[in-house]
């Protein structure tokens, strides 16, 4: 779906003001979304993991009904546990990161709040479908997750997340061989419906392969610090 196809009422969000203090506020927040199972905790974990010696990082997911991916995370000693929190949405993922925010940005102003120094928030959506943005009054910027095994037609299929998310990942390039799926054709989709929006392919197997995402993310932060 091209971006001219995408209902207005969608624009309308991704285009809301930013949140009042977003000029003034030290802290990047980075809103990681994208459909079920496509490689979202996995990448918020490896962020953690290649960041936290250089950046004061705290994490904010949602899960609908548990806090499955907080407790994942903090198993995985990503980060301490006290810069984990879980929001359970109890409601469709989408409402609680476009329609209701107040749940995530509680969440977030508390723990930016009890940690002082944080440079970089990570909020990640519940799985959701194409349509699933965040509003601009929740992160400064979004990552939309996609992956292979998910199918290699999802990028033409387009949606606001493929199409308006500051950055695409197209994970589990490593499964592709498997699923049949074409990943230099996801790509190009991809980069067609995102006029010069960057498109990173990655595999996730190791935190390595989550190093390209992880320099973009500190390129957000120098590039709003100045
Ligand atoms: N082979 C392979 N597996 C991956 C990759 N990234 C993630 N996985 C696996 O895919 C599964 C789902 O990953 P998650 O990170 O939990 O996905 P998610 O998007 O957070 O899932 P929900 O929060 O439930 O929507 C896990 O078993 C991961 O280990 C990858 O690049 N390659
Ligand atoms: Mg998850």
């Amino acid at each position: 779906m091209p971006p001219h196809d995408i209902p207005h009422d969608t624009f309308d969000n991704n285009t809301a003001p930013l949140s009042r203090d977003a000029a003034d506020r030290h802290v990047l927040r980075v809103g990681i979304g994208g459909p079920v199972g496509s490689g979202k905790t996995t990448l918020v974990g490896s962020l953690c993991a290649l960041l936290r010696e250089e950046l004061s990082v705290v994490v904010v997911t949602n899960d609908i009904f548990t806090s499955e991916d907080a407790e994942a995370l903090r198993a995985a000693a990503v980060l301490p546990t006290d810069r984990i929190v879980a929001v359970e949405t109890g409601c469709c993922p989408h409402t609680a990161i476009r329609d209701d925010i107040a749940a995530n940005l509680d969440a977030v102003e508390q723990l930016e709040a009890l940690h002082g120094d944080v440079d970089l928030t990570l909020v990640e959506s519940g799985g959701d479908n194409l349509t699933a943005i965040f509003s601009r009054g929740l992160v400064d910027v979004q990552i939309f997750v996609l992956d292979t095994a998910g199918g290699d037609d999802v990028p033409r299929k387009g949606g606001p997340g493929v199409a308006m998310a500051d950055l695409l990942v197209i994970n589990k390039v490593d499964l592709a061989p498997y699923v049949g799926a074409d990943v230099d054709r996801m790509l190009s989709d991809a980069r067609d419906r995102r006029e010069d929006r960057p498109v990173m392919p990655t595999s996730l197997v190791d935190q390595a392969g989550a190093r390209q995402v992880a320099d973009w993310v500190v390129e957000q932060i120098h590039a709003r610090r100045s």
